[in-house]
């Protein structure tokens, strides 16, 4: 099984890599890490399948040099990863030393594989005693995020290939707050305005706190998804534009235009925090380069039965992965041009997670996820299509290095291009690592 595509289809020094996140792989029970609300919310049952948690995870805490061996064997250029909040600040204000030196020996180890390291500051594991505190509604929580950016950039940063605030906005607020599906686990319109805001006013004052340090390699990744009328009819494309708005629009917009759409703000303005707009000038400060997120389209219909936005998500035509989401490459091109024409113009583009979720067993020692193969090298086509028709993309990371904690789905869902078998913790290598390996490696 092999791709379509090799190294050298890709413009000179495009970055290959592999993604992870603290949470889904190190294990938060090790090294003095504290609590994060993921820790709270999965135990609170029905939050999460079979109340899972990242306490132990893929005991990457412990086992990092072996997984970067195999990102180094792959073929890969680039390592992203996340640190955790919780584990370097548990309490939520003072420093785990023990936390720090952690990544400190993880930044060594990547580099010493001739691996770039691509930072990512916030991969969703807020410390549960700042969630106690209102968490991503409580407007301080931008300030805490810049000291705890500061903290992380000051031991590791002078390292790192790039910094990303924050991973997936969109998750971070609305799935958290409005639809209540992650941590902190709320249904309020007005909870999913603040974060909304917040969310982006964190990223806008750790982006001015690590410039002042000097950094000049920032970004922020965000989610997009190609939001796909499930008719011609005037009120499910309306619709259909509502969730483009709330999901796709809004963050860019205000990052890159100091704006919100108006569309979404007649919805979500009434519950916006005082004096917002003043906040716009810090939100919209410059980013070097710009991460997209992209798996799947929607296909949104307008539902009259429900509050603003009034949108239901409902099933499309298209094969679908183990998470029930659609295969659409398609959308991956979509996105890339749009974001370059409408929004990022030159900003270099990196693709920072694409990937899906297979059903995967290990039988006579191999994974054959043939599907992941195809839906690898269809997405790959899809960012040559975007190049050539002039989008900076400069990278790709596929999602994910390893099976890991797919949050409120716990270990249910497989991600890895290797698999992970959580009672040996045994690594194997899956057919689409494989086909990594030969179209970038050189093997
Ligand atoms: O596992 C997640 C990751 O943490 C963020 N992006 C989407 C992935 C798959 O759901």
């Amino acid at each position: 099984m092999t791709f379509s595509f090799r190294r050298s289809d890709f413009p000179d020094g495009f970055q290959f890599g592999a993604a992870t996140a603290a949470y889904q792989i190190e294990g938060s029970s090790f090294g003095g890490a504290g609590p994060s609300h993921w820790d709270t919310f999965a135990a609170t049952p029905g939050n999460v399948v079979n109340a899972e948690t990242g306490a132990i995870a893929c005991d990457h805490y412990h086992r990092y040099e072996e997984d970067l061996d195999l990102i180094r064997d792959g073929g890969f250029d680039a390592y992203r990863f996340s640190t955790s909040w919780a584990r370097i600040m548990p309490d939520g204000t003072n420093v785990n030393v023990e936390g720090l030196d952690f990544y400190d020996r993880l930044t060594d180890a990547i580099l010493e594989r001739g691996l770039k390291p691509y930072l990512t500051l916030y991969h969703w594991d807020l410390p549960a005693a700042l969630s106690d505190f209102g968490g991503w509604r409580n407007r301080d929580v931008a300030n805490w995020f810049a000291d705890y950016a500061r903290t992380v950039f000051a031991r590791i940063g002078d390292r790192m290939e790039t910094v990303a605030t924050i991973n997936e906005p969109w998750c971070v607020a609305w799935l958290s707050h409005f639809l209540g599906i992650h941590a902190p686990g709320l249904r309020d319109i007005r909870a999913a305005a603040r974060a909304m805001h917040h969310v982006l006013l964190a990223h806008g004052r750790a982006v001015e706190a690590l410039r002042a340090e000097g950094c000049d390699k920032l970004g922020i990744v965000l989610n997009f998804e190609h939001a796909n009328p499930a008719s011609d009819a005037p009120e499910d494309v309306a619709a259909a534009r509502r969730q483009d708005g709330h999901y796709n629009r809004w963050f860019i917009q205000a990052i890159t235009q100091k704006s919100y759409p108006e569309d979404i703000l007649e919805g979500l303005g009434d519950h916006m925090p005082q004096g917002y707009e003043a906040d716009l000038e810090t939100i919209g400060t410059p980013i070097d380069w710009l991460g997209v997120n992209y798996y799947t389209r929607s296909n949104i219909a307008h539902d009259p039965d429900s509050v603003w936005p009034s949108i239901k998500a409902v099933p499309g035509p298209l094969p679908t992965t183990d998470m029930g989401w659609e295969i659409y490459p398609d959308g991956l091109h979509a996105i890339l041009t749009r974001l370059h024409r409408d929004y990022t113009k030159d900003t270099p583009i990196i693709v920072t997670e694409n990937g899906m979720a297979w059903d995967d067993h290990v039988e006579n020692g191999r994974v054959d996820d043939a599907i992941r193969v195809d839906y690898f090298d269809a997405h790959m086509k899809a960012v040559l299509r975007a190049i050539a028709d002039g989008a900076p993309v400069q990278g790709y990371f596929g999602w994910s290095l390893l099976d890991n904690y797919e949050w409120a789905q716990g270990y249910a869902k497989r991600f890895g291009m290797v698999h992970v078998d959580y009672e040996t913790q045994k690594r194997t290598p899956k057919a689409s690592y494989e086909a990594f390996r030969h179209a970038i490696g050189g093997n």
